[in-house]
């Protein structure tokens, strides 16, 4: 089956009481039960809730996982991926994640003994010299957010293999479309399911796919456990949202490849940070491991005073956090999305106060060139 198909069939059975072709909200807290012992295998709906199971097992066949478990954001799925580990646990980080990401790790998940390692996860050879006796994961962030570095999974993907270590990677930016980690090695993936999966900007949401019965059960026991889920109205409209996935994502790719190259010839903009340009570091590498760009880019203008005028004269494109709705979002990583980064270690990583971050959205492309023509023509 299709990548386009199972997106709109896969755990999208009619309703089994009207046939209803969309899957009901089942908006209920808990299930009458038949007698003492005895129900339709439903009890409380923070343990099982039908909107939630069915968008669940739509995911997990989007990754090509053997399960999927959904929860109220990216963060929480996050955090409950890295409760498989315990105190005194070492985890080996992309160098460049979401500043949340970062913050969770290094401000909350540090407090209760799990060791964090920040290294290039380009080269599978960084990942390698961080080892220690009690590295339990490697969490990748591929293409980074902002900077749109592509991480070596087939080298980082063998070597976790051979040493029987987790490998997570967080896939929200190019969305199952573009990029499937399990095929490289992924043991987990992760997503913030409020970007593309959803795509519409009006949800928050997470998701963890699995590939063994062992970690499926346990991140379930953890969604019942610690109760981060997804409501079943949010699942509900994720699962809208995936319906649409492949037409979207081949917009916001077609969209993505026209913007980069528009900045990448603008004499204001310095530097574009782009997978599918091909100065990019990664480019011949995002081309075997992806099957499309996608539509985040990044471009450097120099300075704060020309980003600023770049974000305030954009008419069309919404200076606003987040990514991957159907509208163009422009935003300022270094004092929006990363600014809980340490700046020494965002000026490093080439986030500095002149970065600029688009995520291209699907309206006709030349409206956001003009809109970013017109805007760059102030700075
Ligand atoms: O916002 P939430 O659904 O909790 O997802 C967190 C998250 C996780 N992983 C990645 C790669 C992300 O980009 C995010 C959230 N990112 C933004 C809000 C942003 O504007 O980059």
């Amino acid at each position: 089956m299709g990548f386009a198909t199972k997106a709109i069939h896969a755990g999208q059975e009619p309703d089994s009481t009207t046939g209803a072709i969309t899957t009901p909200i089942y908006q209920t807290s808990t299930y009458a039960q038949d007698g003492l012992g005895h129900h339709k295998g439903f009890e409380y709906a923070r343990t099982q809730n039908p909107t939630r199971m069915a968008l669940e097992k739509n995911l997990a066949a989007l990754e090509g996982g053997y399960a999927a478990h959904c929860f109220a954001s990216g963060m929480s799925a996050i955090d409950t991926t890295l409760k498989l580990l315990q105190a005194g646990d070492h985890v080996i980080v992309s160098e460049n994640t979401y500043g949340g990401t970062y913050r969770l790790f290094e401000r909350v998940l540090k407090n209760f003994g799990l060791d964090f390692s920040y290294v290039d996860t380009t080269e599978a050879a960084n990942v390698e010299a961080a080892l220690t006796g009690d590295t339990r994961m490697v969490f990748i962030e591929t293409p980074t957010n902002p900077i749109m570095a592509v991480a070596d999974l087939e080298g980082i993907g063998k070597l976790t293999r051979e040493r029987g270590i987790r490998l997570v990677v967080d896939n929200t930016f190019m969305s199952p479309f573009f990029l499937r980690p399990i095929e490289w090695g992924a043991d987990i993936v992760v997503h913030s399911t409020t970007k593309y999966l959803n795509g519409h900007s009006d949800s928050i949401g997470g998701v963890v796919v699995t590939t063994n019965a062992e970690d499926t059960e346990r991140v379930g026991f953890l969604q019942n456990a610690v109760g981060a889920i997804i409501s079943p109205f949010d699942a509900w409209l994720v699962m809208r949202g995936t319906k649409t996935l492949a037409v979207r994502m081949k917009q916001h790719d077609d969209n993505g490849r026209r913007v980069a190259a528009f900045l990448d010839e603008h004499p204001k903009v310095k530097k574009v940070y782009y997978p599918g340009l091909p100065q990019h570091p990664q480019h011949e590498r995002a081309k075997r491991l992806m099957t499309g760009f996608g539509g985040m880019i990044a471009f450097e203008t120099g300075s704060l005073a020309a980003a600023r005028s770049v974000l305030d004269n954009v008419r069309l494109c919404a200076l606003a956090e987040s990514l991957g709705g159907v509208e163009t979002l422009i935003s300022h990583p270094a004092t929006m999305t990363h600014a809980s980064v340490p700046s020494e270690q965002r000026a490093r990583l080439g986030i500095t106060d002149g970065l600029v971050r688009i995520s291209v959205g699907i309206e006709d492309v030349e409206d956001i060139i003009a809109d970013l023509d017109a805007a760059l023509q102030q700075v």
